[in-house]
């Protein structure tokens, strides 16, 4: 990594869409400046090829040919999920993906309040008109057992946040992990046992080839009789057909799904009417600008000084 020349100002290209320019342009410069870094900040377009030292990425960007910022030291996404970039063979940059304190803190408050809804069945007395008087009486979260598929820094913090409330969590992962009360199974052979216990099952992976239609009708068959899914981590976990059969049989009575194949769901697709469906337009966990612009620049700076980045991803695991 190039040692830092602190005259220079360092060029940061923003392959982003306007109006996110606009949210991070000034907030990225001010943390920069903070840790006494000056740069300027442009877009495709306004500064030569060679020029670039940092490339801010979100998808929709207008860039897809990376090979010409042979000078970038990184690309820095503003999103966690890399799976549109990663797979880029013009990308030789290292690439840095988003951990946000804003992300996890949404994605807990989302995933809690969905997880609570499904335990406490919710809906029945929110959604059904006229209301009939018919008591429910739900079990304890002591009695209730959840797993999360993906036990990362969105997975995790979900995971102590119900155990926190008194549920018995289940966590999945590639690699062995330890979270705090949390049951910790790890790869493919784990995963039959993970899914038998989950009366609610939350989905927080990454798409990878390995977690594109894990979620398949034999899977999802070995979900206890009407549990609850509730995913947010990407639409392709679940292959959509089966999840309707799973809904039709009975075998899911519910999924809250934040994450879609084809964002928006297209019109005329079967989730949009299922009454056991809930589409939330991917707003579980949104980046926070001035937590982001926080990491960013750190980030940035760690490579100016030669420190090795964070929140690299890894290109073999696509993750
Ligand atoms: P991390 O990379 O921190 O965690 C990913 C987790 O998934 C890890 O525990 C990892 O295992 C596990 N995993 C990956 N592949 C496999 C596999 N093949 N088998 C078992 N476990 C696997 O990601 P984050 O927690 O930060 O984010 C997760 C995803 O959430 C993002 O990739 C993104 O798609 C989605 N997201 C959705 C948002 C929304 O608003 N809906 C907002 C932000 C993110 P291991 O621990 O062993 O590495
Ligand atoms: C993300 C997302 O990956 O919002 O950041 O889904």
């Amino acid at each position: 990594m190039r040692a830092r020349n602190s005259d220079k100002a360092i060029n940061l290209l923003f392959n982003v869409t306007p109006p996110l320019f606009e949210d991070y342009r000034d907030p990225i410069l001010d943390a920069l400046r903070r840790r006494s870094i000056d740069a300027r900040a442009s877009l495709l377009g306004d500064i030569a090829h060679q020029d670039v030292d940092y490339i801010i990425h979100a998808t929709g960007g207008p860039i897809t040919d990376f090979a010409p910022f042979s000078n970038a030291r990184a690309v820095l996404s503003l999103w966690a999920g890399v799976e549109k970039i990663v797979g880029n063979a013009t990308l030789t940059q290292p690439l840095c993906r988003m951990v946000d304190d804003g992300l996890r803190q949404g994605m807990v408050e989302w995933v809690v309040g969905h997880a609570l809804r499904a335990h406490l069945g919710m809906d029945r007395y929110v959604c059904q008109k006229p209301l009939t008087w018919e008591q429910h009486v739900p079990p304890l979260a002591t009695d209730r057992s959840v797993t999360i598929l993906g036990l990362g820094e969105l997975g995790s913090a979900a995971a102590t946040a119900l155990v926190q409330l008194g549920f018995r969590v289940t966590g999945w992962s590639r690699r062995a992990r330890e979270v705090a009360g949390v049951r910790c199974l790890a790869g493919m052979e784990k995963l039959p046992q993970a899914l038998a216990s989950a009366e609610i099952l939350i989905g927080l992976l990454p798409q990878t080839p390995e977690t594109i239609d894990l979620l398949n009708a034999e899977r999802l068959a070995l979900l206890p009789k009407g549990s609850f899914i509730i995913n947010a981590g990407r639409g392709t976990l679940i292959e959509d057909d089966a999840l309707i059969a799973a809904l039709d049989s009975g075998r899911v009575a519910q999924a809250t799904l934040d994450v879609f194949r084809t964002e928006p769901v297209p019109s005329g697709h079967p989730f949009w009417s299922h009454p056991g469906v809930t589409i939330s337009p991917h707003v579980a966990a949104a980046t926070r600008v001035g937590t982001a612009a926080e990491n960013i620049a750190d980030n940035i700076a760690r490579a100016e000084s030669g420190t090795p980045l964070m929140n690299l991803v890894d290109r073999t695991l696509s993750y």
